[in-house]
């Protein structure tokens, strides 16, 4: 089998999203999620400029080596568009190797190792009312784990609260990254959401009872003091997680949060490669790895980094919003399905545009996703649809503190 043609598709249903179509001499295609948020035509161009001419005429079958060709030939190694740009192709080709054997990706991947697959859903609100209404209708919708975000008195706009207005007009929750010529502005102030983050949750517990799993997000916002603090204050509230509580590019900054509190923690869907994660590994600094299929190299990739993170009883996460397409979404759950340390899966719904676009296979209920029975990673992308929503420059928000200084958002 050969690969005769590899094409890139930019569409804008709902948001913008970068899918990799792979066609084989044999008539069998496959398709690779490339989304990388606010940036995703650097993706585009890395995969239509630098990366096709090279798949043209390979053997798709010859997946690992086609990695290692990416990964190495290019020199230039890992990176977010880099890592998005491979993982499109992997994707592509595990897709390939599937429905040529007939099989579920989850099959080729060692077949299942659980009935389904647990996801989490995104509730928030702008007050406790509104949080309580937020969590009511996902249990409602059949989520059995609920991520909570809410507004914090003094702040204007916060990550994740879906009431509060957006520039684009658009459900905040739904998508962060807002149509626009530049991002928007937010404001930040961590001494308020530390006094305000742990009577959330009281509230929450004594409102919903002490089994519900419970998650939270920080976004990236805290010092390890802070984020320190904060694990120690949610102690009394048994959460699933607390996740990317403090930038992670310094690893070792895990050790100080780790040292002062019994919090599970989740951290890297900035990360792209096993190596963002040596030391959070082998310390046992982290509970979970977040990492997306479609942002850290692919199913290869990603296996071998849930291979490592086992050897230390360290579960997936795997990362799930709407800024990962149905594709990358999917390549997501047959993983999920196959590995031995899933802990849950984030599980954000994209909108109906989106999925006029992307016929996807994989089912919700009770709480669980499963990928589905169809060869391959079982979605498929209509071109025609696609041309009806072309590109749309979009920005995700950053944070300016009280004094102007920039800060993580
Ligand atoms: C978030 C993401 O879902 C999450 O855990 O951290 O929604 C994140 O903000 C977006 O993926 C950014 O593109
Ligand atoms: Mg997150």
């Amino acid at each position: 089998m050969k690969i005769i043609a590899a094409d890139v598709i930019v569409t804008s249903p709902d948001r913008n999203f970068v899918t990799l179509k792979i066609t084989t001499d044999e008539g069998i295609t496959g398709l690779g999620d490339g989304t990388l948020n606010g940036r995703e035509l650097s993706v585009a161009s890395y995969l239509a400029d630098h990366v096709v001419p090279l798949l043209i005429g390979r053997d798709p079958h010859r997946i690992e080596d086609t990695w290692q060709f990416l990964y190495r030939s290019a020199y230039w190694r890992r990176g977010p568009v880099t890592m998005a740009a491979i993982a499109a192709v992997d994707v592509a080709l595990w897709d390939i190797k599937a429905k040529a054997a007939g099989m579920p990706l989850y099959q080729l991947l060692g077949g299942a190792s659980r009935n389904g697959i647990m996801a989490y859903g995104h509730a928030s609100g702008r007050d406790l009312p509104e949080l309580f209404d937020s969590i009511r209708r996902h249990l409602e919708m059949g989520y059995r784990s609920i991520r909570v975000q809410t507004s914090v008195p003094g702040i204007n706009a916060v990550y994740g609260v879906a009431a509060q207005p957006s520039v684009d007009g658009r459900r905040y929750d739904y998508e962060p990254a807002q149509r626009a010529a530049l991002p928007a502005e937010e404001d930040w102030d961590t001494r308020a959401y530390l006094r305000h983050l742990p009577g959330v949750f009281e509230a929450v517990r004594s409102e919903f009872g002490p089994e519900l799993p419970l998650l939270h997000d920080g976004h990236h916002r805290m010092t390890p003091i802070q984020a320190a603090r904060l694990g120690k204050a949610l102690e009394p509230y048994d959460l699933f997680w607390l996740e990317d509580c403090t930038p992670a590019e310094n690893q070792e900054a895990l050790r100080l949060v780790r040292r002062h509190t019994t919090t599970p923690l989740a951290i890297g869907e900035v990360f792209n490669t096993v190596w963002d994660y040596q030391t959070l590994i082998r310390e046992q600094l982290i509970d979970y790895v977040r990492s997306a299929v479609t942002h850290t190299g692919g199913i290869t990739a990603m296996r071998k980094l849930l291979d490592f993170a086992a050897q230390y009883q360290i579960k997936s996460g795997i990362h799930g919003p709407t800024d990962i397409s149905p594709v990358g979404m999917a390549a997501a759950l047959h993983l999920d399905l196959a590995i031995h340390n899933f802990g849950i899966q984030e599980y954000m719904r994209h909108g109906q545009a989106t999925n006029e676009v992307f016929r996807q296979s994989f089912t919700f209920s009770d709480g669980y996703l499963h990928p589905g029975e169809l060869p391959g990673i079982g979605v498929d992308l209509d071109e025609e649809a696609a041309a009806r929503f072309p590109y749309q420059a979009a920005y995700l928000p950053f944070n300016r503190l009280k004094d102007g200084t920039v800060h993580d958002w």
